[in-house]
């Protein structure tokens, strides 16, 4: 399998160019089923210990449905798979545009939650236009183990998050332990509740907020993934839940710049434009920079050919 690295804003992203699985015809949602059922052990391969690490999504490459867009992608991560990953497909972009497969400027690439926009500025400044995003619930309160009431927001953003506006600890790096477990038990116990997004959809994504560090960021963002890793950007999908939630408060106007600042302290630009009732669409501007390419070899004798994963050597 060959594969180009990139990273987002500090958030690493892996797209296979090459001797990935051929997932056959059909929808990418469809697509991303058979890669889950027939072919996990690719999954794991590319994004575990000992090729990857915890923080990497990674981006196969397909033939899209729809011929105007330049590409199908399904992201995936060390434990399963995504809707959407904004910084991921800025990572695409990048790629692509690397490969010498598309040129500056406007192009579209699908995914199993829908088509986003991209727009290629420069070989390294992307932004994209994220599938529509809204809230779902308001105001959600939470009682939870050694951290007591939490409130959040439920929304979507191409993958479902839980918002916390108020952060239980400071957003530093010193604090990433801390945070993560705080994330993690507030996952548990939407899990336990049975607390879901639209159509009983997971809620694996959880988010801290509080104030931004560079004197114009609106906001500095923790952000806990499916996988337990944190996300070193800002996280494009999480950006577009919270423009959804700011949105739907009238704290934020259409075309209004949004920073978001990351744990790391990197950041997004963000706005959006309203399409329908309480639906909107964002638009996310990062950048992204190649930072390795090479190829992953599985030797057979090897015991950990598949990764290091929980059912152990293969
Ligand atoms: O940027 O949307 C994002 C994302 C999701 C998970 C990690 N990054």
């Amino acid at each position: 399998m060959r594969i180009i690295d990139s990273h987002t804003e500090g958030e690493p992203t892996r797209v296979i160019i090459d001797g990935g699985p051929d997932l056959g015809s059909g929808s990418l949602q469809e697509r991303r089923q058979r890669f889950k059922e027939q072919y996990d052990s690719v999954r794991s391969t590319a994004i575990n210990e000992p090729r990857g690490s915890e923080a990497i999504v990674g981006a196969l490459l397909c033939e899209p449905v729809d011929p105007t867009c330049a590409a199908g992608v399904i992201f995936f991560n060390n434990t399963g798979y995504l809707g959407m990953c904004g910084h991921g497909a800025m990572g695409v972009a990048v790629t692509l545009y690397y490969q010498g497969r598309i040129e500056l400027g406007d192009c579209r690439l699908e995914t199993p939650v829908g088509i986003i926009e991209v727009n290629l500025l420069s070989p390294n400044k992307v932004a994209i236009e994220n599938v529509p995003s809204y809230r779902y619930r308001k105001n959600v309160s939470l009682n939870v183990p050694e951290l007591g009431t939490v409130v959040g927001d439920i929304a979507w953003g191409g993958n479902w998050f839980f918002l916390v506006e108020q952060s239980p600890f400071a957003l530093t790096l010193q604090n990433v332990k801390p945070l993560t477990d705080a994330a993690q038990r507030i996952r548990s116990e939407l899990e336990r509740q049975q607390i879901t997004g639209a159509n009983e959809a997971e809620i694996d994504h959880i988010e801290f907020f509080g104030p931004g560090e560079a004197f114009d960021a609106r906001s500095r963002n923790f952000v806990y993934c499916p996988g337990g890793a944190y996300d070193r950007s800002p996280c494009g999908t999480g950006t577009s839940a919270k423009l959804a939630c700011l949105a739907a408060d009238g704290k934020l106007q259409p075309h209004e710049p949004w920073i978001q600042e990351s744990i790391i302290g990197s950041r997004f630009i963000a706005s959006y434009r309203e399409v329908s009732d309480q639906h909107i669409i964002p638009t996310i501007t990062g950048t992204a920079f190649i930072c390795s390419k090479g190829q992953l070899i599985q030797q057979p004798d090897d015991p950990f050919r598949f990764g290091i994963t929980v059912e152990g050597p293969a």
